[in-house]
């Protein structure tokens, strides 16, 4: 049985009275039994989201890293600073940083790769756009950037990945996949994982993002193959994200 995983990713939003706020939400909010849960707060703010979280179930990531552990790379975290942070979670891949700071499917590898040097657990975002998905290679586009990544590691590495999928035309435009064509989004990437190993297929978590809030969290999560959901613009706000956290239960 997978442990459900919400994610809230901050993207360059939040504050540090933000933090606060949510840090004093989850103190006095029971969760689900079953369910965890981790924001991707703006890496200045994990310091303080360490702190801030201590005493509450919840998990800090980071939303990227640079492929090297350190040297001359001005502006740039590696995986090792966030991990010093308290960072358990990292995502990469996803696709504001495919498209706007051109990652292709080497760079995400290398911090894959990175990310589990420096202990953390890489969320790997794959998803199509709308002309992919309107040609027709929804699955050949998801599960290229899946293999891209998953052929590269050793079996032992890949059981430390969670994935998320997230269709790049759900990305904060307010459509939402339908439940169904999630699930079979989902499916088709489980089905890979079973080429690779069926434990690895039955333990590893697929999230799903795109416009997921309270609204319809409850009827994606119910999904035999989504195991969470990796939420942006409702993951800044305090009453919804807390209502996706417990719909997950
Ligand atoms: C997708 C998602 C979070 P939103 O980017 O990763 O954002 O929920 O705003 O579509």
């Amino acid at each position: 049985m997978r442990t459900a995983l919400i994610a809230g990713n901050w993207k360059m939003n939040g504050s540090l009275a933000l933090v606060e706020r949510f840090a004093q939400a989850f103190v006095e909010t029971r969760l689900p039994a079953g369910v965890e849960v981790a924001l991707m707060v703006p890496s200045p703010y994990l310091d303080a989201a360490r702190g801030a979280f201590g005493g509450t179930p919840v998990a800090t990531g980071a939303q990227t890293l640079h492929p090297e552990s350190n040297g001359a790379f001005t502006g740039e975290v590696s995986g090792a600073m966030l991990a010093e942070l308290g960072a358990r979670y990292v995502l990469v891949g996803h696709s504001e940083r495919r498209s706007l700071f051109h990652e292709d499917d080497a760079a995400v590898l290398a911090r894959v790769k990175a990310a589990l040097v420096a202990d953390l657990t890489p969320v790997l975002c794959v998803g199509e756009s709308l002309e992919e998905r309107e040609a027709d290679r929804t699955e050949a586009v998801v599960l290229g950037q899946v293999t891209a990544v998953l052929d590269a590691l050793e079996p032992a590495e890949r059981e430390r990945l969670v994935i998320a999928y997230e269709p790049v035309w759900a990305i904060g435009t307010g459509k939402t996949a339908t439940p169904e064509q999630a699930q079979a989004v989902h499916a088709v990437i489980r089905s890979r994982l079973r080429e690779y190993d069926a434990t690895l297929a039955e333990g590893m978590r697929l999230l799903y993002g795109g416009s997921m809030k309270a609204a319809n969290a409850a009827e994606l999560l119910v999904q035999p193959d989504i195991d969470g959901g990796l939420v942006g613009g409702a993951s800044l706000k305090v009453d919804d994200f807390l209502a996706i956290c417990q719909s997950a239960g």
